[in-house]
Protein backbone atom coordinates (compact mmCIF):
# COMPACT_ATOMS: atom_id res chain seq x y z
CA UNK A 1 0.00 0.00 0.00
CA UNK A 2 1.08 3.57 -1.09
CA UNK A 3 2.60 5.85 1.73
CA UNK A 4 0.31 8.48 3.15
CA UNK A 5 2.81 11.23 3.82
CA UNK A 6 0.38 12.67 6.33
CA UNK A 7 0.20 9.66 8.59
CA UNK A 8 2.23 9.99 11.92
CA UNK A 9 5.93 8.09 11.83
CA UNK A 10 5.71 4.56 11.89
CA UNK A 11 8.76 3.66 14.05
CA UNK A 12 8.03 -0.17 13.17
CA UNK A 13 8.65 0.54 9.70
CA UNK A 14 11.03 -1.64 7.68
CA UNK A 15 13.88 0.56 7.33
CA UNK A 16 13.61 1.74 11.01
CA UNK A 17 14.12 -1.47 11.80
CA UNK A 18 17.21 -1.73 9.76
CA UNK A 19 18.47 1.28 11.25
CA UNK A 20 18.17 -0.31 14.87
CA UNK A 21 20.45 -3.12 13.52
CA UNK A 22 17.19 -5.96 13.95
CA UNK A 23 17.21 -6.53 10.15
CA UNK A 24 20.62 -7.37 8.90
CA UNK A 25 21.74 -5.37 5.61
CA UNK A 26 25.13 -5.35 3.74
CA UNK A 27 26.28 -1.54 4.57
CA UNK A 28 27.79 0.31 1.36
CA UNK A 29 28.06 3.20 3.78
CA UNK A 30 27.10 4.44 7.11
CA UNK A 31 27.68 7.97 9.01
CA UNK A 32 26.25 9.61 11.82
CA UNK A 33 23.72 10.79 9.24
CA UNK A 34 23.16 8.16 6.76
CA UNK A 35 22.92 4.53 5.96
CA UNK A 36 23.14 3.27 2.73
CA UNK A 37 22.35 -0.57 1.51
CA UNK A 38 21.72 -2.52 -1.45
CA UNK A 39 17.97 -2.18 -2.79
CA UNK A 40 16.25 -5.83 -2.35
CA UNK A 41 14.61 -5.76 -5.52
CA UNK A 42 17.59 -3.93 -8.11
CA UNK A 43 16.27 -2.01 -10.90
CA UNK A 44 19.53 -1.55 -12.51
CA UNK A 45 22.74 -3.45 -11.75
CA UNK A 46 23.45 -1.31 -8.91
CA UNK A 47 20.86 0.22 -6.73
CA UNK A 48 21.32 1.30 -3.57
CA UNK A 49 19.04 3.11 -1.04
CA UNK A 50 19.99 6.04 1.08
CA UNK A 51 18.26 6.79 4.14
CA UNK A 52 18.94 9.42 7.01
CA UNK A 53 19.32 8.14 10.78
CA UNK A 54 16.37 10.48 11.45
CA UNK A 55 12.48 9.35 11.47
CA UNK A 56 11.37 11.29 8.68
CA UNK A 57 8.38 9.92 6.22
CA UNK A 58 9.00 11.24 3.30
CA UNK A 59 10.90 14.41 1.21
CA UNK A 60 8.34 17.24 2.29
CA UNK A 61 8.59 15.84 6.00
CA UNK A 62 12.38 16.13 5.45
CA UNK A 63 12.51 19.36 3.97
CA UNK A 64 10.49 20.82 6.28
CA UNK A 65 11.45 19.33 9.73
CA UNK A 66 15.59 18.04 9.53
CA UNK A 67 18.38 20.05 10.61
CA UNK A 68 20.33 22.00 8.21
CA UNK A 69 23.04 19.03 9.72
CA UNK A 70 20.95 16.43 8.75
CA UNK A 71 19.91 17.70 5.33
CA UNK A 72 24.13 18.48 4.09
CA UNK A 73 24.82 15.43 5.92
CA UNK A 74 22.51 12.95 3.42
CA UNK A 75 23.28 15.64 0.45
CA UNK A 76 26.87 14.06 1.84
CA UNK A 77 26.26 10.60 2.02
CA UNK A 78 25.29 10.37 -1.52
CA UNK A 79 28.31 11.92 -3.06
CA UNK A 80 30.28 9.31 -0.80
CA UNK A 81 28.07 6.07 -1.81
CA UNK A 82 28.50 7.26 -5.19
CA UNK A 83 32.35 7.19 -4.74
CA UNK A 84 32.67 4.18 -2.61
CA UNK A 85 30.64 2.38 -5.32
CA UNK A 86 32.94 3.78 -8.01
CA UNK A 87 30.09 5.18 -10.74
CA UNK A 88 31.34 8.75 -10.21
CA UNK A 89 33.18 8.57 -13.37
CA UNK A 90 30.41 6.79 -15.12
CA UNK A 91 27.37 8.56 -13.75
CA UNK A 92 24.25 7.50 -11.32
CA UNK A 93 20.60 8.57 -11.22
CA UNK A 94 19.34 9.50 -7.37
CA UNK A 95 15.51 9.38 -7.23
CA UNK A 96 13.35 9.70 -4.53
CA UNK A 97 9.38 8.76 -4.24
CA UNK A 98 6.68 11.09 -2.05
CA UNK A 99 3.52 9.42 -1.63
CA UNK A 100 1.11 7.75 -3.61
CA UNK A 101 1.07 9.14 -7.24
CA UNK A 102 5.05 8.62 -6.78
CA UNK A 103 4.12 4.78 -5.70
CA UNK A 104 5.99 5.78 -2.57
CA UNK A 105 6.07 2.00 -0.27
CA UNK A 106 8.45 2.85 1.99
CA UNK A 107 7.15 5.02 5.02
CA UNK A 108 10.87 6.45 5.67
CA UNK A 109 12.60 8.61 3.68
CA UNK A 110 15.19 7.13 0.72
CA UNK A 111 16.79 7.88 -1.72
CA UNK A 112 17.04 5.06 -4.91
CA UNK A 113 21.22 5.43 -6.31
CA UNK A 114 21.17 3.79 -10.06
CA UNK A 115 23.92 3.27 -11.91
CA UNK A 116 26.11 0.59 -13.02
CA UNK A 117 24.62 0.74 -16.67
CA UNK A 118 22.97 3.21 -19.05
CA UNK A 119 19.99 4.13 -17.45
CA UNK A 120 18.11 5.37 -20.07
CA UNK A 121 14.89 6.91 -18.53
CA UNK A 122 14.44 3.57 -16.28
CA UNK A 123 12.47 5.06 -13.05
CA UNK A 124 11.65 3.40 -9.65
P1 LIG B 1 9.72 3.17 -2.75
O1 LIG B 1 10.35 4.43 -3.35
O2 LIG B 1 9.11 3.40 -1.40
O3 LIG B 1 8.78 2.53 -3.71
O4 LIG B 1 10.93 2.16 -2.59
C1 LIG B 1 11.01 1.19 -1.60
C2 LIG B 1 12.17 0.31 -1.96
O5 LIG B 1 12.53 -0.43 -0.83
C3 LIG B 1 11.87 -0.67 -3.08
O6 LIG B 1 12.78 -0.47 -4.15
C4 LIG B 1 12.08 -2.03 -2.42
O7 LIG B 1 12.66 -3.00 -3.27
C5 LIG B 1 13.00 -1.68 -1.27
N1 LIG B 1 12.98 -2.57 -0.13
C6 LIG B 1 14.17 -3.12 0.34
O8 LIG B 1 15.24 -2.84 -0.17
N2 LIG B 1 14.14 -3.95 1.43
C7 LIG B 1 12.96 -4.29 2.03
O9 LIG B 1 12.99 -5.06 3.00
C8 LIG B 1 11.76 -3.70 1.51
C9 LIG B 1 11.80 -2.87 0.44
I1 LIG B 1 9.92 -4.20 2.34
Amino acid sequence: MAVDPNAPYDPDNIFARILRGEIPVVKVYEDEYALAFPDIAPQARIHVLIIPRGSYICATDFGERASEAEQAGLSRAIAHVATRLGVTGSGYRVISNTGADAGQEVAHYHLHLLAGEPLGTKLI
